[in-house]
């Protein structure tokens, strides 16, 4: 990758004979130059500059260690060093992360990273390090939408006996049953593969998977639902992370945030840029949607699945965020 290739050469003319090179590492299952791509070379960036070198930065894109459960797994075992993935499957491992998966509960871009960088998100990041991996700081996905080959979607009844994939998450396939679909949950490095075959109807994704994965060579509609905001995650391993000394640790961290910050702005530019580019590429998007009947069977049907578990105080104290 041009990051690695010229950190190396920075790296060796900076640190001298005696400090030992380390490279990290970074899967993610999107393009590396989506949207989380985008976040890792920052990472990388950041993390160069503050260690004078002595750690650069590789990413293995595009699924190429597998899905994002076993991206997370990999980090448990500490066989993958970090990774950049959405919050989807990681309410298997940290069920208090199902508060965000929770749709229609964040009403912007800006209530989702108040919440998520503020005293919630925090607390909710810290119980991420309970489980053999280190959670670095929130990043972003961006606000889901719906995308088939069959019609226009535009109210809950067009969902009607649609086959979606969804991500292996049970809140987001209790709103989908609840809104008339029949959901199938499905690692994302076989998504593609199963619209271009019919296995499945449609999808749900930002606009940022759905432009960096070129949905639309096998998707004709798009509805700009945006049912459930997607958080991302960057996540380091906890046995790579306890090898660190404490300044480098703090390095981490402060890489992470700029890793954030470039994803975050890729989002926004995409949240624009990308529908037009999905309308050039040929889909049908579709704009005037009435969301209110969406969110009615959404939530009727998906948030019990939280709350008969986890209480209804995250979701009233995230409501309350302004
Ligand atoms: O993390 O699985 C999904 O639909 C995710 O949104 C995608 O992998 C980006």
């Amino acid at each position: 990758m041009k990051h690695f290739i010229i950190g190396a050469l920075v790296a060796i003319a900076l640190a001298g004979p005696a400090q030992a090179q380390q490279k990290i590492i970074l899967a993610t299952i999107t393009s590396p130059t989506s949207h989380f791509g985008i976040g890792a070379e920052a990472f990388f960036d950041k993390l160069e500059e503050l260690s004078k070198g002595k750690f650069t930065g590789e990413q293995a894109p595009a699924g190429q260690l597998g899905g994002e459960r076993d991206l997370i797994e990999g980090l448990q075992i500490g066989a993958i060093d970090m990774a950049i993935v959405s919050t989807g499957p990681l309410g298997n491992f940290v069920p208090d992360v199902y508060a965000f998966d929770l749709p229609f509960l964040f009403r912007d871009y800006d209530h989702a990273r108040k919440v998520l960088d503020g005293e919630i998100g925090q607390k909710i990041l810290k119980k991420v390090d309970d489980n053999n991996l280190v959670g670095l700081a929130w990043g972003e996905n961006g606000f889901r939408h719906i995308t088939n080959s069959t019609h226009p979607i535009r109210r809950p009844g067009d969902l009607n006996g649609l086959k979606l994939r969804t991500m292996e998450n049970k809140v987001h396939m209790a709103a989908f049953t609840g809104m008339g679909a029949s959901p199938t949950p499905m690692a994302f490095p076989e998504v593609f593969s199963a619209l271009q075959q019919g296995v499945v109807d449609g999808q749900e994704n930002p606009v940022t998977v759905i432009s960096a994965s070129k949905f639309w060579e096998v998707q004709k509609y798009a509805s700009l639902t945006g049912h459930v905001y997607s958080p991302a995650i960057f996540l380091a391993s906890a046995s790579m992370f306890a090898d660190l000394n404490e300044e480098e640790k703090g390095w981490f961290y402060e890489s992470a945030k700029a890793g954030v910050a470039a994803n975050r702005a890729e989002v926004n530019r995409l949240e624009d840029a990308g529908v037009a580019l999905m309308r050039e590429k040929g889909m049908e998007v579709i704009t005037d949607i009435d969301k209110t009947p969406f969110a009615e069977l959404a939530e009727k049907a998906s948030y019990p699945v939280y709350t008969k578990e986890y209480g209804t105080e995250t979701v009233e104290r995230i409501k309350a965020v302004h």
